[in-house]
């Protein structure tokens, strides 16, 4: 038996290689954090070494600790990780005071969490305390059509939300609540982390201007879900605006947005809509 053959680790790595298969991940971009539960860590727990030093996060998160996550290492390439997970992953576990972790498996070799790992730590932090702990994942893509709105769009969550829910019937049901934006920021630091957490008390989804967008779920298939339909919702606004020179003819109506969020049974966020 290998760790890489229990469920929740084969998930994981399916999750990584097919981000790398859409073509959001080029090198090393892209991070993938997954909150484990207390079964999937026993079961993990033979395969664990010597826990590693505590490292500081920079930012605190008293309601997550103690807790256990998988985690994408600092600069590693998702291309590689179903081949070598040993060092391109790795399982970290947080400190009583919710503000430090150490490597209890994996990321061989000196390989560290990804570089954002504060803003996962963060994120996970919000959206398990807004879910009563249902959410347990925090994925960081590189999609290019989303990215290109950043330069397009107001960088607002009015304008993103609007734009994307029009852009295919789906989206409204998909992410009823909308989408977050930060404004360009440097990566990696505690700076972006509050910035991106303080939306993801409101949103499952957070655009970064100019860099990429963060998604949140319950699970890999919901999470993924989320960064697939945004990003192939704007796919189609980046093909509609190119195709018409900017000038739509037509689009979906606020009416017709309100109907298809009755008929789904879900509560649009009412502000991104005209009264
Ligand atoms: O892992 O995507 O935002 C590289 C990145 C940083
Ligand atoms: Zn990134």
């Amino acid at each position: 038996m290998a760790i890489t053959q229990i469920k929740i680790v084969q998930d994981y790595i399916r999750m990584c290689t097919d981000g790398w298969e859409q073509g959001w991940h080029e090198r090393n971009g892209g991070n993938v954090t997954y909150r484990m539960r207390p079964e999937e860590v026993e079961q993990c727990r033979p395969f664990f070494s010597a826990p590693g030093e505590w490292n500081p996060m920079g930012v605190t998160g008293a309601n997550l600790a103690g807790e256990y996550f998988l985690t994408t290492g600092s600069g590693k390439y998702f291309r590689n990780i179903a081949l070598d997970p040993l060092h391109s992953i790795g399982i970290v576990e947080i400190n009583a005071a919710g503000d430090a972790w150490r490597i209890v498996w994996g990321l061989a070799g000196g390989a560290k969490p990804t570089s954002e790992f504060p803003s996962h730590y963060m994120n996970h932090c919000v959206r398990a305390a807004a879910t009563g702990g249902a959410y347990r994942v925090i994925y960081h893509a590189h999609p290019a059509n989303l990215i290109a709105m950043t330069y397009v769009l107001p960088l607002t969550a009015r304008d993103f939300t609007r734009a994307l829910w029009q852009s295919a019937t789906e989206c409204p049901v998909v992410f009823p609540g909308g989408v977050g934006v930060v404004p360009w920021m440097v990566p990696g630091g505690a700076e972006i982390a509050l910035a991106t957490s303080e939306l993801m008390k409101e949103f499952d989804a957070a655009v970064w201007a100019h860099h990429g967008l963060f998604c949140s779920g319950p699970d890999f298939d919901t999470t993924f879900g989320l960064m697939h339909t945004i990003e192939k919702s704007a796919q189609i606004w980046v093909l509609a605006q190119s195709a018409s020179g900017g000038k739509l003819r037509q689009t979906i109506r606020d009416d017709e947005l309100r109907a298809i969020a009755r008929e789904f049974g879900v509560t649009l966020n009412e502000k991104f809509l005209d009264p």
